[in-house]
């Protein structure tokens, strides 16, 4: 045999031996969450804001442009994406209720790969955390979903809490940090919280990089109140922050209930300007925790694990600011219920693409199940959201559902790709229709005008396919919280 092609068959049984080894390392998952954040980032088309590093993981992954939350609060939404289930199954409304109540054998998505022998572990805010009264505890945990936990806690937290400028945050107001932000001029990245959080993930990657894991990274901003390390109030301009224009009258086109989540309307009770702001300080957070997610980045790239890792990124809900004089979330807007969403995993199709198809948190299990070949409970509400991995603009029937709480009342909406129709009370405390092709910002409810009655119809089906039925919210019982281990009594105020 000639040199060359000894050559050429050394070559080839090496790339042979190495992709053969690659077929039999497990995928690993890195599980990234925000808090709070919603679609005003630079790879979603905003103009102002800078977020460099979750635009580079939407170049390299799938960014779903229509992705939506079971429920727009934290503890609701985190149950319903671990558990796999629709709130209405799991029974968490509220934030204090622990699915395990009623649920007590659910096996979670962490669980998941805990039982397969995966390395599992939860660094920060996964399930529901008071934020920020709990940071630096376990919050509202699920002690069976994780082998190791942490609970970093950074001087926005431990020195900063109680300096926070306050607007609405007055004794009695029951705002407590909703409108709170400070430019911590002092304060570095590493010693914030997010800060910690990434360091810690970053840790236990170069621990763990032989794998297989499950590591899951839960950041807590860009959750009020705003407080971020030096250099990110900076980065925004009080000339360039506009309020959306204020249009008292469509208040009178739509039920009651659906502004009932901003009980000081508009901006909770502040002016303008101090919502402006406000809106400035949490852009400057979500470019903090933007850095944070590239540090973690950029580890995952440096041990050599980008080829073998799944990133999911996901935030529990978006956030209102300003839009129908709401801040927040907790309404059925879609400010509040889209949420942004990246999925990049080794080798797929999609990667760099946009996917516009309606996609919901709970069928991110079933795609995280199905790419590491792990078999998911056979309950799970979602579906695999693979084909669209695969092929961005897949034919998909699915629709995506959005639900709330006011007291007893219900208020449940269904988002296909052209259209929000929203019921309150089943109908009977109003409804909504929009048309997004011709209304993006939700402004004109034509649900009553007879033009659109066939659309009405159609939309009605639909919402009918979440059976929505009346399901109280679970009672909470604190003893049983107590023996998860979960101790505070105050499980936080939003
Ligand atoms: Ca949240």
């Amino acid at each position: 045999m000639k040199f060359t092609s000894l050559f050429v068959a050394f070559a080839a049984f090496s790339a042979a031996a190495i992709s053969s080894q690659a077929a039999d390392k497990k995928l690993n998952v890195l599980f990234i969450a925000v808090d709070d954040m919603n679609n005003d980032l630079g790879c979603y088309g905003h103009p102002l804001v800078k977020s460099p590093n979750i635009d580079r993981l939407a170049k390299e992954g799938v960014k779903f442009e229509r992705a939506y939350c079971q429920f727009p609060l934290c503890s609701p939404s985190r149950t319903s994406i671990l558990t796999g289930l629709r709130p209405d199954t799991n029974r968490t409304f509220d934030l204090s209720y622990h699915f395990r109540q009623g649920l007590p054998n659910a096996i979670t998505l962490p669980q998941l790969f805990k039982n397969n022998g995966y390395y599992t572990a939860r660094v920060g805010k996964l399930y529901h955390y008071g934020n920020p009264g709990q940071i630096g505890t376990s919050g509202l945990d699920d002690p069976a979903s994780w082998g190791e936990f942490y609970n970093p806690a950074g001087r926005d937290k431990t020195a900063l809490e109680q300096d926070v400028i306050r607007y609405s945050g007055k004794p009695g107001s029951g705002l407590g940090s909703a409108m709170a932000f400070l430019n911590d001029k002092e304060g570095t990245d590493s010693e914030h919280t997010d800060g910690k959080v990434a360091a810690q993930a970053i840790e236990l990657l170069e621990k763990h990089k032989d794998g297989p894991f499950f590591l899951a990274v839960g950041f807590y901003r860009p959750h009020c109140p705003w407080i971020t390390p030096k250099g990110y109030f900076e980065k925004y301009s009080m000339n360039d922050i506009q309020l959306p224009p204020l249009t008292p009258d469509q208040q009178k086109t739509v039920p009651a209930l659906a502004l009932a989540s901003t009980p000081k309307w508009p901006y909770l009770g502040v002016t303008p300007d101090q919502a402006r702001e406000c809106k400035l300080a949490y852009y400057a957070a979500i470019s903090f925790v933007d850095a944070q997610v590239g540090r973690v980045l950029d580890a995952l790239d440096r041990l050599g694990l980008k080829d073998n890792t799944m990133i999911v990124f996901w935030s529990d809900h978006g956030y209102h600011l300003g839009e129908h004089g709401l801040w927040f979330k907790q309404s059925c807007y879609e400010e509040s219920t889209r949420v942004p969403m990246i999925i990049s995993a080794p080798g797929i199709k999609g990667a760099g693409k946009d996917c516009p198809r309606t996609v919901e948190l709970v069928d991110v299990y079933p795609t995280i199940a199905d790419f590491t070949g792990l078999a998911a409970p056979k309950t799970l509400e979602g579906v695999s959201l693979r084909p669209l991995l695969e092929n961005t603009s897949a034919e998909w029937k699915r629709p995506a559902y959005s639900q709330v709480q006011r007291g007893a009342i219900p208020g449940h909406s269904v988002r296909n790709e052209r259209w929000r129709y929203t019921e309150w009370g089943f109908g009977e405390k109003g409804a909504e229709l929009y048309d997004h092709q011709n209304d993006p910002n939700e402004l004109k409810n034509i649900v009553a005008d007879p033009v659109y009655a066939a659309t009405v119809s159609e939309m009605k089906g639909l919402l009918k396919g979440m059976h929505p039925v009346p399901v109280e919210g679970g009672k909470v019982d604190h003893e049983f919280n107590k023996s998860l281990g979960i101790t505070a009594e105050v499980y936080g105020a939003h």
